[in-house]
């Protein structure tokens, strides 16, 4: 869908990010989703200092951010599910689909997105640290135990259930950066490039990027 300033939903990205965040900001998850829903959205940009009333929204200041009428969410998983709701392209209707594709929502941002975001803490935003080093060695074999298992279950599978669903959205989204990709098996890497090559993930991609002013505010 088009981006539309008119539209009901908002959703609160950063107006500028360093290079290496670019298209990984989460703002990017919530906007695949409402691709994929056919819902449109327009975009309020922060740039420069977070006012302290922006603390009120988010707690910790982060985004993205979802505001619909009077609903307003934050927390990138707790919006997927709010958006899925809404379209069967990501929630199956039966209580199985359903629940399974909750299920790998879940396990994206809990069971791997903390051996992921450990690995790139330590080794990225701490590389100077002498720590660094022995954390990152830590943190890539959890990292890679977590990997492997996955390729276990997917084997020649497209997607982790017998269809797409908001699990791999955020599955793939957790998961599509060289720091966690560099550890992953073949499959894992091919099911990753599978859903970064969806219509609605481009995109996503493309408006997260045109969103992001060259300079900082
Ligand atoms: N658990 C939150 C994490 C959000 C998050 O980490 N946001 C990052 C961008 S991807 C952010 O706003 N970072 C700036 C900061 O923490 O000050 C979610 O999944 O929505």
């Amino acid at each position: 869908m088009p981006m539309n300033p008119d539209a009901a939903i908002e959703v609160t990205a950063f107006g500028w990010v360093p290079d290496f965040a670019r298209g990984q900001v989460r703002d990017l998850r919530v906007r695949w989703a409402l691709e994929e829903a056919g819902l449109s959205y327009r975009t309020r940009l922060l740039t420069g200092e977070r006012p302290a009333e922006y603390y009120r929204e988010q707690p910790w200041g982060q985004v993205p951010f979802y505001r619909e009428g009077a609903l307003q969410l934050f927390e990138c998983g707790a919006i997927a599910l709010h958006i899925a709701e809404r379209s069967e392209a990501l929630l199956p209707r039966d209580e199985v689909g359903r629940g399974r594709a909750i299920a790998w929502l879940f396990a994206a941002l809990n069971s791997m997105d903390v051996p992921v975001m450990g690995h790139v803490v330590a080794t990225a935003f701490h590389a100077d640290e002498p720590w660094s080093p022995g954390a990152s060695r830590a943190f890539g074999e959890f990292l890679r135990g977590r990997l492997a298992r996955l390729g276990d279950w997917l084997g020649d599978s497209e997607w982790l259930e017998d269809r797409f669903t908001v699990g791999d959205l955020m599955m793939v989204a957790t998961l599509r950066s060289d720091l966690a990709l560099e550890h992953a098996p073949d499959n894992v890497v091919a099911y990753v490039r599978r859903g970064e090559a969806r219509p609605a993930f481009r995109r996503a991609l493309d408006a997260h990027l045109a969103d992001l002013s060259p300079d900082p505010a």
